[in-house]
């Protein structure tokens, strides 16, 4: 008998992503699918998709699955949990999304240490809406709000979500990975894996932020992104563990 070594995670449905070619929101699902499997969590995770290219992430996990207005997903995960305290509840959320129209959101969960799992996803601009200027945008960076180049005059300095939320009681475990080569989707799994035990353990508040790419609003070719990506967001977003709790170390 044939023995499979290769499939799609049962927290995946069939569904063709929609992604543009080179978009790493595809590598990302699947890692927090093959976490939800291997945790043997399928049954009892609710995923909350945000506003952005991910909304449709309820079509291609194959979990519960909620859609909250912009921004808003943490409110809503929290009133899932504490609803449903049995049940794994994450957030999936680009950086418009989480890190501009909801910025209040995420700093009073993570302050408020809800049980909850956010998987961040920072490619640096707004890509559903075309390519705006985000709070994640690199100084310099152009997009279509900031054509010249995103000036720290007109434009302020971006946000490093990460740093900012772990100077937070409440977040247990922050991390920052990125899915630009192999090795780094290995560490970047490892980390969401471990923001799920924390959840499960009861620990509090845990957020993974993802590095990811956005070809077709940087202007690039898929493999122009992964190497703008190594070469421009990392020196700035510096990847690692930021905050994480002694039990699981
Ligand atoms: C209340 C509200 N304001 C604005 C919008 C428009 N809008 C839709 S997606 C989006 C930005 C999404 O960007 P991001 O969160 O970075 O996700 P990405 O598309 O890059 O994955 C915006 C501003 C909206 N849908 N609702």
């Amino acid at each position: 008998m044939a023995k499979v070594i290769f499939k799609r995670p049962d927290s995946l449905t069939d569904k063709q992503f929609h992604y543009c070619p080179g978009c790493t929101h595809g590598i990302i699902h699947r890692l927090v699918a093959e976490v939800i499997d291997e945790m043997g969590l399928q049954d009892d995770t609710v995923g909350v998709c945000p506003v952005g290219c991910s909304v449709f992430a309820y079509d291609y996990f194959n979990v519960d699955m909620f859609q909250a207005s912009h921004g808003r997903a943490p409110a809503v995960a929290t009133g899932i949990k504490r609803c449903l305290p049995e049940r794994t509840v994450f957030t999936y959320q680009g950086d418009g999304d989480l890190a501009s129209i909801g910025t209040a959101e995420i700093v009073h969960a993570a302050a408020r240490s809800e049980k909850i799992t956010t998987i961040f996803v920072n490619n640096a601009v707004y890509g559903m809406t075309g390519g705006q200027m985000a709070p994640t945008t690199l100084p310099g960076q152009k997009t279509t709000t900031s054509p010249r180049g995103r000036e720290k005059e007109l434009n302020g300095l971006p946000v490093r979500v990460s740093e900012m939320l772990a100077t937070l009681d409440g977040a247990v475990y922050v991390a920052r990975v990125s899915v630009h080569d192999p090795k780094h989707i290995v560490q970047a799994k490892k980390a969401i894996r471990k923001a799920f035990e924390i959840q499960k353990a009861g620990l509090g508040f845990a957020l993974v932020e993802v590095l990811s790419t956005c070809p077709t609003n940087w202007g690039l070719s898929p493999k122009e992104s992964i190497k703008w990506l190594a070469e421009n967001m990392i020196p700035y977003y510096p990847l690692g563990v930021f905050k994480e709790p002694a039990e699981v170390k």
